[in-house]
């Protein structure tokens, strides 16, 4: 029994109301302080009620408190020595490091020529510091960051179209009610499982249709009458989009009143969809053309009848020609009549747990706080009043992530790179090129909890706090403002990167304030986005507090914006475009390709998260999913005589790499083949033509070795989804040896 005098003095331990670290449904959890005992996490993680996830979480949501404590954790900054080996420093020796190396690049080779690369999982607090950072205190237009892998084809689509980019322009709860949803490129019963309770009520209707060439487990929702799987070829999306709007056309099925009113740009999509009759349109993607037909018309239907949503992911957005793909849904959404009707909608669905306000306070290249571009001059006097600087003084656009990263270390290039919330040594594409670009930088800081990939190639590693000990404000996917909340203290080695911008910009000398306070920050931040498209100037910590749902745009004196679109797009004109896209001819036949040739998808498991710098240290998860495997067809593994399990290399076709080349000698060259080895797993869930790889892993087994840093002339994303490669058997070790340390481990903390 409990001493009662002892219960007395121990108050019950408060839940602190948060929400997740990862994705960005944000399920909503309580951060409960656990017993202290050696071995206890230090609060205890439980689901708590809230309109997206309902009380659920995901495994990964569920440990996520695994790694607050973790032995791996950084707990002092990190200073590369003579010898090339990381050794402890303290903060003043770390920073005047950085900031002397920083004046002294500048100095030799101009402002430009520091960096800085930020993540869409970084609170809109530090987003909005790093952009205020980058232009103020360092004056460089050379910033970008991760959100360009995931969300620009989307964005750039939205804009096109809306005139403005909110992932869903609708509460996900609207879903609940569709009886038919066409979900393309995405597979949230393993990236956001608590969102599949949404799905609920068009799966009751017999009306998921879910367009994937694997059968995922999203695609495997469909069965049992629930829905229609459509497994297109991989990046055939764009003409199996082209054939369902050209039946709508045909049929005569077009919302005319709606389009009138409300929209410009049909004569171009009725034209851009002509040749693209049902037949033709499987030869291309495989979809049979009666089931093309069915479904352009149960989607006519609902949209007449009942109510329909189209949604996207990255399975059709992280091409090279993405925003042309993304367009196409969305015109098949607006000759339906969906986009601001009652009756349903189009939405995408946003990826890192703050991507989509990661995206609206400057740290993209070409923005300014609110969603505003850094070339209107409007924009650029409003925010040189809000920082008080001299409007000349705030540089011009930057460069896209990719093109950021392949300046690296290069005469007129970034030679000094700060990262904030991101792993490119494992998830940019092609990335031994990206590493070579690193080892070439005067200077790189990493500021990270963990020894990332990335952090391993640094001169300076700088820790950083982890989402339960700090405060701030997160946007989820339906443009939700939500709040993180601290639960638990630092560890005493780990700041604040608001604390650290603000040392850093006292040592450059910066005019302006860096304040430290995340509440100080969201104050700025509300006066900057005032007046933008993402404005944020009703919203605060009090009213967040409280408890009210808060949706932007959600100026002074509004009552936020839960849907858009209701009376008017964001045009001047108020009317939404259609733009009529052509697909381009495929380069490579699916039908017919050489046995060893497949298309590589690559994508996500459930256990892992992005690079899996997080995830692969929770053991649980790393149990569960401890490497990298090709999904390959059992037809094709026939074919090239490999059973499950074994290893096999796959490999980059096309320019730059030899096609059926044998392995090469030992030589350090051979990791610059673009090239994976890694396991096979059998499967009948994917097209014989097509192979999986998630890309959640470092060394030789990353997918992104053979990835190619192509991409989407308008929104810069790189072609992630579709590479050529050839398969073929392979030794492990390798015959040659090569790299064979690579493939678990990851590369040493020394540098050559
Ligand atoms: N478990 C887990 N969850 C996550 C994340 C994570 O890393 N792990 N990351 C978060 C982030 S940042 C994001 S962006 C989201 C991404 O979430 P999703 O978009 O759902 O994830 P992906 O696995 O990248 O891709 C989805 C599907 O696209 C398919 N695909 C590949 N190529 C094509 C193609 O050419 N056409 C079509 N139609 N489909 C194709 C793949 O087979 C895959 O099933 O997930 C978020 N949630
Ligand atoms: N082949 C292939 N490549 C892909 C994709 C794909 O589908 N296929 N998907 C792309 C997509 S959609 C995305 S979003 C990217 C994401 O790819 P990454 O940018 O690699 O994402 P993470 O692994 O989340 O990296 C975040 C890093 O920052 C750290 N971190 C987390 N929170 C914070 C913080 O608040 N501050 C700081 N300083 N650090 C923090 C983590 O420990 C981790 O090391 O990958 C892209 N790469
Ligand atoms: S679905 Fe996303 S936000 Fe929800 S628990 Fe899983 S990782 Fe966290
Ligand atoms: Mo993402």
């Amino acid at each position: 029994m409990t001493n009662p005098a002892e219960a007395q003095l121990r108050p019950p331990a408060q839940p602190t109301a948060t929400h997740c670290p990862y994705c960005a449904l944000q399920c909503a959890m309580d951060l409960t302080p656990a017993e202290p005992t050696a071995d206890a996490l230090p609060v205890e993680v439980s689901g708590r009620d809230f309109p997206t996830n309902r009380g659920g979480l995901c495994r990964k949501g569920w440990t996520a408190a695994e790694l607050l404590r973790h032995p791996e954790r950084l707990a002092e900054p990190l200073v590369r020595d003579g010898e090339g080996a990381l050794r402890p420093a303290s903060w003043d020796e770390a920073l005047g490091r950085v900031a002397a190396e920083i004046r002294r690049v500048q100095a030799e080779h101009g402002k430009d020529a520091v960096g800085i690369f930020g993540g869409g999982g970084l609170t809109n607090e530090k987003a909005y510091l790093l952009g205020k950072f980058a232009r103020v205190a360092l004056g460089t237009s050379r910033i970008d960051y991760n959100g360009r892998f995931c969300m620009s084809s989307a964005a750039a689509a939205g804009n096109r179209a809306f005139g403005i980019d909110r992932g869903l322009p609708f509460p996900l709860a609207d879903l609940d009610t569709a009886d038919t949803i066409l979900m393309l490129g995405s597979n949230v019963a393993e990236t956001m499982p608590p969102f599949v309770q949404h799905l609920a009520g068009a799966r009751a209707a017999g009306g998921l249709v879910v367009v994937d060439p694997r059968r995922s487990a999203t695609a495997q929702l469909t069965d049992d009458g629930a829905g229609t799987h459509l497994a297109p070829a991989p990046h055939t999306d764009l003409v199996l989009l082209l054939g369902l709007a050209h039946v709508v056309i045909n049929d005569g099925l077009l919302a005319s009143k709606y389009l009138s009113e409300r929209t410009e740009g049909l004569e171009s999509v009725i034209r851009s969809v002509a040749p693209w009759w049902p037949e033709r349109v499987q030869a291309t993607t495989g979809v049979p053309a009666g089931l093309i037909r069915s479904t352009a018309r149960r989607l006519a239907d609902s949209a007449r009848t009942g109510s329909c949503y189209i949604l996207t992911g990255r399975g059709i957005e992280q091409h090279a020609d993405g925003t042309d793909t993304v367009t196409a849904a969305i015109n098949l959404a607006l000759l339906l009549g969906l986009p601001g009707s009652p009756r349903g909608g189009y939405g995408t669905l946003t990826g890192q747990g703050n991507g989509q306000g990661g995206r609206e306070h400057g740290q993209k290249a070409d923005q300014l706080p609110g969603y505003r571009k850094i070339t209107d001059p409007e924009a650029r006097a409003h925010m040189a009043r809000v920082w008080g600087v001299d409007e000349a003084s705030i540089p011009g656009p930057g460069l896209p992530a990719v093109e950021l990263l392949r300046t690296l270390g290069t005469d007129d290039g970034v030679r000094a790179l700060l990262v904030h919330g991101a792993n490119v040594v494992v998830s940019a594409p092609d990335v031994s090129a990206v590493r070579d670009g690193l080892r070439r930088l005067d200077l790189l800081v990493v500021c990270d909890f963990f020894l990332s990939e990335t952090a391993r190639e640094a001169d300076v590693v700088l820790p950083v706090l982890q989402w339960a000990e700090e405060e701030g404000t997160m946007t989820n996917l339906e443009g939700r403002v939500l709040r993180r909340r601290r639960a638990l203290e630092a560890p005493a080695g780990a700041r604040s990167e608001l604390w650290i911008m603000n040392r850093l910009a006292e040592l450059l000398g910066a005019p302006s304030s860096f304040p430290t306070e995340p509440e100080v920050v969201f104050e700025e931040l509300r006066r900057a986005s005032k007046g933008g498209l993402a404005d944020y100037s009703g919203v605060s910590y009090e009213l967040l507090d409280a408890g009210a749902e808060v949706y932007w745009p959600y100026p002074a004196g509004s009552k936020g914006t839960p849907r858009l679109f209701a009376k008017r797009f964001a045009h001047d004109d108020g009317r939404a475009r259609l733009v009529g896209v052509r697909a381009a001819t495929p380069a490579w036949s699916p039908s017919h390709p050489a046995p060893e040739e497949f298309h590589l998808a690559t994508g996500r498991l459930l256990e892992h998260y992005q690079s899996g710098a997080q995830t692969r240290r929770v053991a649980a998860l790393s149990a569960a999913q401890p490497e990298p495997r090709l999904q390959l067809h059992p037809a094709a593994a026939a074919r090239l005589r490999v059973a499950e399990n074994a290893w096999v290399r796959v490999m980059r076709l096309g320019e730059g790499s030899a096609q059926g080349a044998a392995p090469s000698s030992g030589s350090r060259s051979a990791a610059r083949r673009p090239e994976v080895l890694c396991r096979v797993e059998l499967t009948l869930d994917i097209r014989p033509d097509t192979v999986f790889l998630p890309f959640h892993f470092p060394g030789l087994a990353a997918a992104n070795q053979v990835t190619e840093s192509r991409t989407d002339p308008i929104s810069g994303m790189p072609e992630f989804k579709t590479t050529r490669v050839l398969v073929q058997p392979a030794e492990f070790p390798p015959a040659d040896g090569a790299n064979a340390d690579l493939v678990h481990a990851g590369p040493s903390e020394e540098r050559p």
